[in-house]
């Protein structure tokens, strides 16, 4: 994976700086009367059930704990936000959606909040769509794609778990997608490829992040 330099070395100092902030659990909210105010840049992350969402995120703060603020029983449905930098910026876990188990009722519960939220919400600056490198683009992932595509905001791909595949294996993936996600108006042309596990693509992912906080 050797990929030609996309950010200077200022970039990814502000966003390595950035992320090695403070970041501290907020709120689960589950209705978005009880989202905090839109007064400063947000980012969410969003994925199928399992695609490695908490794991990410933990690894782009350097933080074990967080994950488990937003494993709670229940707080798997909400909207988990974090307050990252003492004020710099709102992160988002979104619901994991695609979950076999789930009722349609649920489905449709998650559906609703999140096309609100994604509609209404002014200060979001990007989605990260994780996607299995493993798997690649599933049915749900092209609803939420669809839903996104529709609400209008950016979203960005970002392939999990690198480590499982062989680099040629990730790579022509990552090509595939590039070009399918020409086809969607809000898709952003750059697919990213992480590894939480082994760190691969999380400076860069915290580059983006750095950017999109200013
Ligand atoms: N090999 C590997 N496994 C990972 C990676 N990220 C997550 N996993 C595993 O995938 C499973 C789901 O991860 P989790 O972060 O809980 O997914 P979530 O449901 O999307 O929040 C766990 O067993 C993780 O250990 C990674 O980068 N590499
Ligand atoms: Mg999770």
């Amino acid at each position: 994976m050797t990929d030609t330099p996309e950010f200077s070395d200022e970039a990814l100092e502000t966003g390595r700086k950035l992320c090695a902030g403070q970041v501290t659990f907020l709120l689960g909210a589950a209705d978005l009367r009880q989202l905090p105010e839109a007064d400063r840049p947000e980012i969410a992350f969003a994925g199928r059930s399992n695609v490695g969402k908490s794991s990410l995120i933990n690894a782009l703060l350097n933080r074990k704990g967080l994950a488990r603020a937003s494993a709670e029983p229940g707080r798997t449905r909400e909207l988990n936000y974090f307050d990252l930098g003492e004020g710099r910026m709102w992160v988002v876990d979104l619901p994991g959606f695609g979950y076999a188990k789930v009722s349609r009722t649920q489905v449709e519960k998650w559906t609703k909040l999140t096309r609100k939220y994604l509609r209404g919400r002014v200060n979001l600056r990007r989605i990260f769509l994780l996607i299995d490198s493993r798997r690649g683009l599933m049915p749900p992932d092209l609803e939420m794609m669809a839903m996104l595509d529709t609400s209008a905001v950016t979203y960005q791909v970002v392939l999990t778990k690198a480590d499982k595949m062989k680099t040629t294996e990730v790579e022509a993936l990552r090509e595939t997608l590039q070009a399918t996600l020409k086809k969607h108006p809000a898709a952003h042309p750059i697919v990213r490829v992480t590894s939480a596990e082994k760190g691969h693509g999380l400076p860069e992912l915290r580059a983006e992040i750095g950017m999109l906080a200013q």
